[in-house]
């Protein structure tokens, strides 16, 4: 046969347009993209048909926590990497970059990332990359950065909060200009830390516990601090970073004021900041804890709004999940894991921060029919595979050069809106924060260099543990830092 799989009848989106083609794949990658009705001679394999369904680049989710030790409160991951590249698989994502953790107590990164690798190695059923978190830039810790970019890893993520691993200001001034150095971009979890305190010692003395207080000792006004502080601090190495999960559209203003100045400043948000608020935090009994996140879901609507504004004017590069899997109920003891007996009915301060949301985040995003085709392929794939040093292997439909990685969408009317149950995921998790909201849309097959792993209407979950590999990343092709020339003091 010329081919091994062609799609017909689809409408291609990409991050630039959308148009009626066919799609013929060789092996692991996109050979040809042509008008509807150009392979119509050609033989194949195995042909399928889009029946007129959007058919958009494989997700790529450039924030999942997977198989790390407790960091964020009272809890380990709930996802191994087998269990959350399968969950990524069955929601369309197709690359997931996990963050491969340096304790503090380490001194290098290189084991880390070695560790992470033996934990990710065969069982993956995504692609997938590592950012490594630093949470001790050592001088050994960041002479080692040279030695990440020749094995591959063109990005780091960093805390200005979390006892476990906040940085200062002088560190994340080391971490910036090596990276700098580097060709590395820097991902910025950004909020005051202090702030975050005095908040939980506020409650505390009021004895104010439940679940919806982690809202109230996350304001808003820490991200935007934070947020703006960290541009400064970028500004001033000339580094370029990333935001992650921007909640707080004040501090999305903050970032667009950066953005019209010329900067390299690049920043995501998440579906949570979108679908959630502080009220899914207010219920009974425990039930809040599902939505425990940090930064927290806030106030209303308007939030919403401004998020999803930045979406469409270009202030979120990338809209990831930020699935960082916890269990509700312990599977042996059958209670919360973050109960003891000091708090018997729970302290917000303990609970775990962390949503999962790897397989919800393609539904959720194409459900909402808020975003323009284009807009949705450049936020969901192609902008993470350019800031991340994937591009275009990821991300795109380039003949020759991408790899065979897609999503293929139910037709128009094709598709039933249903409610969502977590029973219908396949997550390591026993709850999901969006459950009984309905959905217009999931992918019905997702596609891994030309391999069919999701059929949803055939067999479900049709690929196999280890049918992912380890992506090499080279650097950013978004903005990096304005000037060529190595930062110098002399310049102050
Ligand atoms: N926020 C979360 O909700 N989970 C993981 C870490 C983080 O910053
Ligand atoms: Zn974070
Ligand atoms: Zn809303
Ligand atoms: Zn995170």
């Amino acid at each position: 046969a010329d081919y091994d799989l062609v799609i017909i009848n689809g409408l291609v989106a990409s991050a630039e347009d959308v148009i009626e083609a066919d799609i013929a794949i060789k092996g692991d990658k996109i050979v040809s993209v042509t008008a509807r009705g150009g392979l119509k001679d050609a033989t194949a394999t195995k042909t399928i048909d889009a029946d007129g369904a959007y058919i958009t680049p494989g997700g790529v989710d450039a924030h999942v926590h997977l198989q790390e030790p407790p960091l964020f409160g009272k809890g380990s991951s709930a996802d191994t990497f087998e269990t959350g590249s399968r969950s990524a698989i069955c929601g369309g994502t197709t690359t997931i970059i996990v963050f491969a953790p340096q304790q503090k107590s380490e001194d290098t990164l290189l084991a880390t990332l070695e560790a992470t690798h033996a934990k990710a190695n065969k069982v993956c059923y995504s692609d997938y990359s590592f950012h490594l978190l630093v949470a001790n830039p050592s001088e050994n810790a960041l002479a080692e950065f040279p030695a990440l970019r020749k094995a591959g890893i063109s990005s780091l993520k960093i805390y200005m909060t979390y006892a476990a691993l906040k940085l200062d200001d002088g560190q994340i001034l080391d971490v910036l200009l090596a990276a700098r150095e580097n060709g590395i971009t820097t991902m910025i979890h950004a909020e005051n830390n202090d702030l975050i305190l005095w908040m939980t010692a506020q409650l505390e003395k009021r004895k104010m516990f439940q679940p919806k207080y982690h809202a109230t000792s996350h304001p808003a006004m820490a991200e935007i601090e934070a947020t703006y502080r960290a541009i400064c601090l970028s500004e001033f190495i000339d580094a370029p970073i990333l935001l992650v999960h921007i909640s707080s559209p004040a501090a999305a203003k903050h970032i667009k004021e950066a953005q019209d100045r010329g900067l390299p400043i690049h920043a995501e948000t998440c579906p949570q900041y979108l679908f959630l608020t502080k009220d899914d935090l207010d219920k009974p009994g425990f039930e809040g804890a599902k939505c425990v996140c940090s930064p927290p879901p806030r106030e209303s609507e308007v939030d919403h709004e401004g998020i999803w504004q930045g979406l469409e004017n270009g202030t979120f590069t990338v809209l990831s999940s930020d699935h960082c899997p916890f269990l509700y109920d312990d599977n042996q003891t059958g209670k919360k894991s973050c109960i003891d007996e000091e708090y018997p009915d729970g302290h917000f301060k303990y609970i775990p921060n962390g949503c999962p949301g790897v397989e919800t985040r393609l539904p959720l995003a194409m459900s909402a029919g808020r975003l323009k085709m284009t807009k949705f392929v450049e936020v969901t794939s192609t902008n993470a595979a350019k800031l991340y040093g994937l591009y275009p292997r990821k991300g795109a439909f380039v003949p020759g050069e991408s790899d065979a990685d897609l999503v293929i969408w139910y037709p128009e009317g094709k598709l039933e809106p249903f409610a969502l149950k977590n029973k219908m995921l396949h997550h390591n998790v026993d709850y999901t924060p969006y459950e009984g909201k309905t959905l217009k849309q999931w992918p019905r097959y997702t596609i891994l260099r030309g391999k069919v792993m999701w059929d949803r209407d055939d067999g479900g979950l049709v690929g196999k543990a280890g049918d992912g590999a380890f992506l090499h990343r080279g650097q950013s092709s978004l903005k990096g830092p304005l000037s060529t020339e190595p930062w110098d003091i002399r310049g102050f």
